[in-house]
């Protein structure tokens, strides 16, 4: 094992950053500069640049994030880097060892389970929703797909819950929606687009997604996880509480930044996360969402004809597309990379694969409605997948820088010319955290 930690003391807190590596037995050669990993389905994998993933965390860490940890696995090598705190308070360095919140990666466990339903014909992704549900939708042609894809038409109600970030988020962390209270407050405004438009992002298809699994199988959504994914693939960190506030074990605290700039960032470990429900509201680690999301690009979840459905890409985006609850990820390289973003307050998430599953990465900064920290995450899949960046000529440049500060809207994640949430950037002192 090689391992390097850098212990960093200032007035105000000790920082600790550390980057350890197991080298892969399997691949001779994977994960040093400039060697390749042979991909069946996905072709050549550059080398990952582990440096650079760190470079990353170091970056979020500098734009507003306490703490931000991200562990790569390949092939049965697994690197890890880690930078700040977990708790401002205490000081805790932050690890990979630690829980959070996973937002909408959420979202692949809901269509996991419907997927392995559809194959076991207790559902047709091509069937109205209200078949299944009477009467739950005002329009018949709404299907199951639709719904999975994004494509329903059902607007987001969580627009208007968090307009104003931290009296949005202060009014429902302690409540308890019944998912048709959720459902309600979609209807009560006007549909984005006719049943099977466009893609236009919505927590409420996965509220129906949770209203659908607990109709067909007559269990809870935790029960269904529990059963059919974190018991068979031993997911001993990932958990589904909801209403219970608190986080299991040890965990990272969640910090939100609030609209103003300047403004104290705001614990928001503990919440219900009952406004999301099955649309967002899992914990786990990024050993636990790398396990889960190579099981399922290796087709240990589903059937190879269900894991084809997730895979039906509709375009979200230049750089971006969504298949039923999985996102794909175009990168600068030209590889795509498969699984989900997530923004809860107070924990960003990135966890994808690539196309076999044999390389995954998941990363956390534990703060949110900051755009710069999830623009900059991004640069995790990209030092994960791509490797070393390839020199870039002054337009590559320029391109980037443009696509860097392009305005982000509400609700949808950085992919340039898409609608973000995401507040403003903001400048601080990594130590002043
Ligand atoms: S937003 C996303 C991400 N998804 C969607 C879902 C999730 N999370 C939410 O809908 C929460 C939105 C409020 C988050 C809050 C913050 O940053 O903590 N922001 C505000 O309150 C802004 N006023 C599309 C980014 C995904 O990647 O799928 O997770």
């Amino acid at each position: 094992m090689v391992s390097a930690t850098v212990v960093r003391g200032t007035a105000m807190a000790a920082v600790l950053v550390s980057l350890l590596t197991v080298p892969a037995h399997a691949v001779p050669g994977a994960g040093k500069p400039g060697a390749t990993t042979v991909d069946a389905e996905a072709g050549v994998l550059p080398a990952p640049d582990i440096t650079g993933v760190w470079n990353v965390l170091r970056g979020a860490r500098r734009q507003g994030a306490p703490g931000a940890i991200a562990r790569l696995d390949d092939r049965g090598a697994v690197h890890w880097a880690a930078v700040g705190v977990a708790d401002r308070k205490s000081r805790r360095a932050i690890s990979n060892a630690d829980r959070f919140r996973i937002g909408s990666v959420t979202k692949i466990f809901s269509a996991v389970v419907l997927l392995q339903l559809a194959h076991e014909k207790k559902l047709k992704l091509d069937a109205p929703v209200n078949r299944y549900l009477p009467g739950l939708l005002p329009d018949d042609r709404i299907t199951v797909r639709h719904v999975l894809s994004h494509r329903s038409g059902l607007h987001d109600y969580t627009n208007e819950m968090f307009a104003r970030t931290v009296p949005g988020f202060e009014a429902v962390r302690s409540k308890v929606f019944t998912y048709r209270q959720l459902v309600n407050r979609s209807l009560s405004k006007p549909r984005t687009t006719r049943p099977g438009g466009a893609y236009s992002y919505s927590n409420t298809n996965f509220v129906v997604a949770g209203m659908l699994i607990e109709k067909l199988t007559g269990h809870s959504v935790r029960t269904e996880y529990q059963n059919r994914i974190i018991k068979p693939l031993e997911l001993g960190d990932t958990f589904y509480v909801h209403p219970v506030k608190k986080i299991p074990g040890r965990h990272a605290r969640g910090y939100l930044t609030p609209d103003t700039a300047g403004a104290a960032l705001v614990d928001a470990t503990e919440q219900t996360v009952s406004w999301a429900r099955s649309a967002g509201a899992v914990i786990s680690t990024t050993r636990d969402l790398n396990t889960f999301l190579s099981a399922l690009l290796g087709g240990r979840l589903t059937s190879k004809a269900q894991l084809a459905q997730m895979q039906r890409w509709v375009p979200a985006g230049s750089t971006q597309a969504y298949g039923l609850g999985l996102r794909r990820r175009d990168l600068s390289c030209g590889i795509s990379v498969y699984g989900h973003t997530g923004a809860v307050q107070g924990y960003y998430t990135y966890a994808f694969a690539s196309k076999d599953g044999k390389r995954s990465l998941a990363a956390l900064a534990n703060t949110s409605n900051n755009g710069t920290v999830l623009n900059s995450m991004l640069g995790t899949l990209e030092s994960a997948f791509c490797g070393k960046p390839v020199k870039q000529t002054k337009r590559t440049k320029r391109t980037q820088q443009r696509r860097a500060s392009a305005p982000v809207e509400r609700h949808e994640d950085i992919a340039p010319g898409l609608r973000v949430p995401l507040g403003h950037p903001i400048a601080s002192d990594a130590d002043s955290n």
